[in-house]
């Protein structure tokens, strides 16, 4: 299969500075009628090459003559025409099958809706046309469709015109005046209410905001409506970035591939990111659905008015808009609380991809199918590449650096060099070694030891970097990596002040003097970098920091890796003191200074997952067993804090503020603790809290606690919880889930079975993620030692490669770790690989991800 590469990169041959689109829509049988003014690019003589896929031309036409059959060619899907001039009217016809589209990608048709998908290369799908983000057209789009299945018909930009026509039919014209690459172009029809509402931005600019939704789902989307406002006042404060069209449409499908998308003026949603209510939504669900509104808007800068020159640009509007949505979500809620979370998502999926076959730098150097580059890497370490740049700057010198950005490259398809650029020339420093984090993959490793000389008062802080060999990469350079730190004098508790060292070489000292006593080093604090780092410290030193510590993510990072040293050390089989943890938690679970949804992510075990990756071979029995044992423990010798605080955590009315959201954390993790402690009463406390709970973030926290035991309590809450909620399909998803994340030990069994559930299917996304996605992160029983969880999930990816590719070649990665673990179960996960790419027709997406697992 082809490889493409970053640097073969040539500018397009040809430009479409206009193009209009004509859609009769039918879910059977659309028509669609392009024309594109092109200009030659440059003074070569290369033909016009308008990609498709799985398009036939019914028509085409060269300004205005429609040519015979042997005027043009069909090459690999694209349309390839020889012109003799410098501009032409282009016309092409096309008849298109929305309603057998399983990919979703392109045109295709969802719950009666019509809709579309078309990044990375979804475009291809609808019409010929240049599909790269180089090419920005002015788009104006006609469509027509029966009036009374779709009456309302969306595109992007502003609607220009609209009427009835004979028949039943109807029109609307819709006119975006910026030009935009044509993975950014949308179009949706269907039979949609609308939430209506209106934001003036900061220049005194009216926009008229719609959320459109099924009528029955109108009550669900207010608070993505708050959060879509709240994010563009946000922007204009925070980045002087200020929308730009009359209208800001979101509309939320059932099926969808990605979160959501950006397409100008009109964001198409994942149902799961708009739809939000308390009976059907956790805390974590509302917090889901402000992040990616705020995302997808915040793209309209970082994304759409400056857009990417070619897709390894990627991270270019992926890893600046996570950054983004991440600092709003920050601002909107707890800053140390969203730090946790996001850190400990960067190093569930990050790290795991960035030490496994599949590791590519921020800025890939080659790619096989793009789709497969919508990675942690992309998004959530770019996102920590901007944060290092934002710290190192400081907020003003940030803030005129992206404004020079902006101002820079706005109507530009940019480069991740040229984001650099700006940032040296508007923050006045120099980033050439800092670069190395768009270029080399893999988790940098520091050894972080502290020497204490008595007779000096001094301390010697010695940092050593590695950087582990990638794929394609064996030989790495050392990085620029901004690390804070604090040493605190263990007596008073305080220490002189936070910090920012720049560790530049391999091997670096640093000195502080004035030390009679050896400090206790506080280190990489707030996660300043995305590096993972060893250190000396005894777990006295971390217990201290776990109660002093007053950078609130190194405080909760002391803890973990307090409970992380006496996980791994009883899995190794040491001595470990598990009365350390114990007091620890203690401490943090009773200090009244501390906000309630701190302490729940801080008493937190970490996952079996993360234990896995602090081990050479991952062995997931041990790791379990360690884990159930410690959690036991807790649980028990604490039984009466997590009673009380179960007690007291219980609400009367439902609120979405920051004390009543912290007080469910903290009520959900004690009363898992509770149940952890094998207290008989356990089930019965978790079936109370699933029966009276006001809300889902309760209710299922309680049906998760009761699907990990065997208690009779468990199948009368999965069965209540089904039969609810068995019509609404987000929430179902919940069920799946649920069941498959469960530390149950007939799980591999249960998934199975939950595999032909009549309401499982392979054609929804979010059925597919919540099933076997859910499963394939369930370390304990995806590594089942039958190997029977292995080809559960080669299955599922093997019949869902037929019918959306993108999706099934998501679930390979978990397959691809086959080197973390023992010879018998890397033997079975290499073998359901080969299986997989033994497959007749298998997609490229799969093929991609398969074939480089096994390399
Ligand atoms: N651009 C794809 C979806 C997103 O990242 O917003
Ligand atoms: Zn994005």
């Amino acid at each position: 299969p082809l490889i493409i590469r970053r640097s073969d990169y040539r500018p397009p041959d040809w430009l479409v500075p206009e193009i209009t689109l004509d859609f009769d829509l039918d879910a059977a049988a659309t028509r669609v009628h392009a024309t594109l003014s092109v200009v030659r690019n440059g003074g070569q003589d290369r033909p016009l090459r308008l990609d498709g896929d799985g398009l036939l031309p019914l028509e085409v036409k060269v300004d205005g003559r429609a040519l015979g059959p042997d005027e043009w060619a069909l090459d690999g899907g694209a349309l390839v025409i020889a012109l003799p001039g410098q501009a032409h009217v282009v016309e092409t016809r096309v008849e298109l099958a929305p309603e057998g589209n399983s990919k979703l990608m392109g045109l295709y048709a969802s719950s009666g809706l019509l809709c579309t998908q078309c990044e990375a290369e979804g475009f291809r799908r609808i019409t010929f046309f240049p599909d790269r983000p180089d090419v920005l057209s002015r788009y104006t789009v006609r469509m027509e469709a029966d009036k009374a299945r779709y009456p309302v018909l969306l595109a992007n930009g502003d609607p220009v015109g609209q009427g009835d026509l004979p028949g039943g039919r109807h029109w609307a014209r819709w006119n975006d005046p910026f030009p935009k690459p044509c993975y950014l172009f949308a179009l949706v029809a269907g039979d949609l209410a609308c939430n209506a509402d209106r934001f003036v931005t900061m220049s005194g600019q009216e926009v008229a905001l719609g959320i459109w939704v099924k009528k029955a789902d109108l009550p669900r989307t207010a608070h993505a409506m708050k959060a879509l406002k709240d994010s563009m006042a946000w922007d204009e404060r925070v980045y002087g970035r200020e929308y730009d069209l009359d209208v800001f449409n979101i509309v939320a499908v059932a099926d969808f591939n990605f979160g959501a998308m950006e397409n100008k003026g009109l964001n198409i949603f994942n149902s799961r990111y708009i739809l939000a209510d308390p009976e059907t939504a956790t805390d974590l669900d509302y917090d889901g659905v402000e992040g990616v509104v705020a995302h997808e808007y915040f793209h309209n800068w970082s994304g759409n008015r400056i857009t990417c020159r070619d897709w390894f640009q990627l991270s270019l509007k992926e890893g600046f808009t996570v950054f983004r949505d991440q600092s709003f979500s920050a601002d909107m809620g707890s800053r140390a609380v969203k730090r946790i979370e996001d850190v400990r998502i960067l190093r569930a999926a990050q790290f795991q991809e960035d030490s496994g076959p599949l590791a590519h730098p921020v800025r890939p150097e080659s790619y096989m199918e793009i789709s497969n580059f919508y990675t942690a890497t992309i998004y959530n370490k770019g996102a920590e590449l901007i944060r290092m740049i934002a710290l190192m700057l400081g907020p003003e010198r940030f803030r005129a650096s992206t404004d020079l950005y902006f101002e820079r490259h706005d109507g530009e398809a940019a480069t991740c060099e040229d984001f650099v650029r700006a940032m040296e020339d508007g923050g006045g420093v120099d980033l050439a070694q800092f670069r190395l984090w768009y270029e080399q993959a893999g988790t940098p490793r520091v050894r972080a030891l502290l020497n204490h000389d008595a007779d000096a008062g001094t301390a010697e802080l010695v940092l050593e970097q590695t950087v582990p060999p990638t794929p394609g990469q064996p030989d790495k350079k050392p990085m620029a990596i901004p690390l804070r730190v604090a040493l605190f004098d263990p007596q008073s508790g305080q220490h002189r002040g936070d910090q920012l060292l720049m560790l530049t070489e391999a091997k670096q000292a640093f000195t502080f003097t004035g030390f009679a006593q050896p400090p206790v080093l506080s280190i990489n604090r707030g996660f300043s970098a995305p590096v993972i780092v060893e250190s000396n410290r005894s777990q006295a030193d971390l217990a201290f920091l776990s109660a002093r510590d007053d950078d609130p993510f190194a405080r909760y990072e002391a803890m973990q890796q307090l409970m992380v040293n006496v996980l791994v050390g009883s899995i190794g089989g040491q001595p470990v003191d598990e009365a350390a943890v114990v007091a620890a938690i203690r401490h943090t679970a009773t200090d009244p200074q501390l906000d309630p949804a701190f302490v729940a992510e801080a008493i937190r075990l970490p996952s079996e997952a993360y234990l896995g990756d602090q081990m050479a071979v991952v062995d997931p029995d041990a790791i379990h067993a360690a884990r159930e044992a410690l959690q036991r423990r807790i649980g028990e010798a604490l039984e009466p804090l997590w009673r009380d605080i179960h007690a007291r955590t219980k609400a009367n009315a439902f609120s979405l503020s920051p004390a009543a959201k912290g007080a469910r954390k903290l009520r959900n993790i004690a009363l898992h603790y509770l149940v952890a402690s094998g207290a008989q009463d356990g089930p019965e406390i978790a079936f109370g809290q699933f029966h009276e709970a006001d809300n889902m973030t309760e209710r299922q926290a309680a049906l998760a606690t009761l699907a990990n035991g065997a208690s009779d309590a468990r199948e009368a809450a999965l069965d209540i919880f089904y039969n609810r909620y068995r019509d609404d399909a987000l929430t179902l998803d919940k069920w799946f889930q649920t069941q498959a994340f469960a530390f149950h030990p007939d799980t591999v069994q249960l998934v199975a079975e939950l595999r032909e559930h009549k309401d499982f299917t392979l054609t929804n996304p979010n059925r597919v993620r919540s099933l076997f996605g859910a499963f394939a992160g369930n370390q304990w029983a995806f590594h089942d030692k039958s190997g029977k969880g292995y080809r559960l999930v080669a299955d599922c990816i093997i019949a869902l490669d037929k019918i959306n590719p993108q999706t099934a070649a998501r679930l390979v990665p978990p397959l691809g770790r086959w080197r973390r673990f023992d010879e018998g179960r890397a033997a079975m996960m290499r073998a359901e690989l080969e299986r997989i790419l033994t497959e007749p027709g298998l997609s490229r997406d799969v093929t991609e991800q398969a074939g480089k697992s096994l390399e």
